[in-house]
């Protein structure tokens, strides 16, 4: 199916006739994309539409945007109208990994060439979408981890852990859990002693971060927290519990947004890991190649890096989210 429409797609470019959507599609020969974002829940995110939107621009493209908030019915949703209006690309960042494979074979009966962005999925047929573009989150999670073990160099055990989790099944909190276990678990000093999700939002992470204190009074090391947005929200309760953050309770996050560079500066959070969610460009590209019929790469990974409270003041300016 995917063979016949890129090679109708390339038919179409040869006789410079408008393709577009098809009869629900966009004008002239615009490339019509569905487009299901996760939601609002964070900095991360905003940004990313941000550059989902600007990529996918007219006259170029025709990009008909849902957004799900953080529910994987509604992306379904979108999904089956995306499908039932013939558009000719559909892109999306699943919320969770599992219960895809219908929706997907209902695209790909449609002959709809499926992209993956920023998370991915688990599907028994590979086949169900072309390729994937995004972070490698479990290396994330081990950077994290990496960071808490050089951070708590001489520092005898044992060093108290907590967990703020992302959404649950999400790829990004399964990910991170698990590249985050299997570095720490190298170190025997370190206990992560509570983990529990709080949906990648400041109010949840706020809310975690109040029982985690309750439960263990000041008796935690450090915070490893999926996203900066969860830390900034464990920040305001760790304060309001009457401790400093970043120094009574050392703490590391994951995305590197300016929230988190602002928290930095001012030594509430320790550090970060860079998750870049600027994949407009390198997505646009997918889709032009994908709508064309080109061969395209399966897994195309986003470079990343740490940064540390005292690159914090200097990088500031060059953050680009
Ligand atoms: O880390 C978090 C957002 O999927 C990588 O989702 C993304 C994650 C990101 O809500 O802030």
């Amino acid at each position: 199916m995917r063979k016949v429409s890129g090679v109708l797609a390339l038919l179409c470019a040869a006789m410079l006739a408008g393709c577009g959507g098809g009869e629900g599609g966009g004008a002239g020969d615009s490339i019509t994309v569905g487009f299901s974002q996760v939601g609002a829940e964070s900095e991360w995110r905003t940004a990313n539409t941000r550059s989902v939107k600007e990529a996918l621009a007219p006259p170029e493209f025709n990009l008909r945007f849902s957004d799900a908030q953080q529910k994987q019915e509604n992306q379904i949703k979108a999904l089956r109208s995306f499908i039932a209006q013939g558009v000719d690309v559909i892109a999306f960042s699943p919320v969770v990994e599992t219960g895809w494979d219908t929706v997907l074979q209902e695209a790909k009966a449609a002959g709809i060439p499926v992209v993956l962005t920023d998370r991915a999925v688990k599907v028994s047929d590979e086949s169900l979408y072309a390729t994937f573009i995004g972070s490698d989150f479990v290396e994330e999670g081990r950077r994290a981890a990496r960071w808490v073990i050089e951070d708590s160099e001489g520092k005898p055990g044992p060093i108290r852990i907590v967990e703020l989790q992302g959404t649950v099944g999400s790829a990004p909190a399964n990910d991170r859990m698990r590249g985050f276990k299997e570095v720490i678990g190298e170190d025997d000093r370190f206990v992560i002693v509570r983990s529990q999700s709080g949906d990648f939002t400041r109010a949840k992470g706020k809310e975690v971060m109040e029982a985690f204190l309750k439960a263990e009074g000041g008796n935690i090391d450090v915070l490893f927290a999926h996203n900066d947005d969860m830390a900034i929200g464990a920040i305001q309760a760790i304060e309001e519990a009457g401790l400093k953050p970043g120094t009574d309770i050392r703490i590391v996050s994951i995305d590197g947004v300016r929230g988190a560079f602002e928290a930095m500066k001012a030594g509430k959070l320790n550090a970060t890991v860079e998750c870049n969610p600027l994949l407009g460009p390198q997505l646009a590209q997918l889709i032009r190649d994908v709508h064309a019929g080109r061969e395209v790469p399966r897994r195309v990974v986003v470079e990343e890096g740490v940064f540390t409270q005292d690159q914090a003041e200097a990088e500031l300016p060059n953050r680009k989210y």
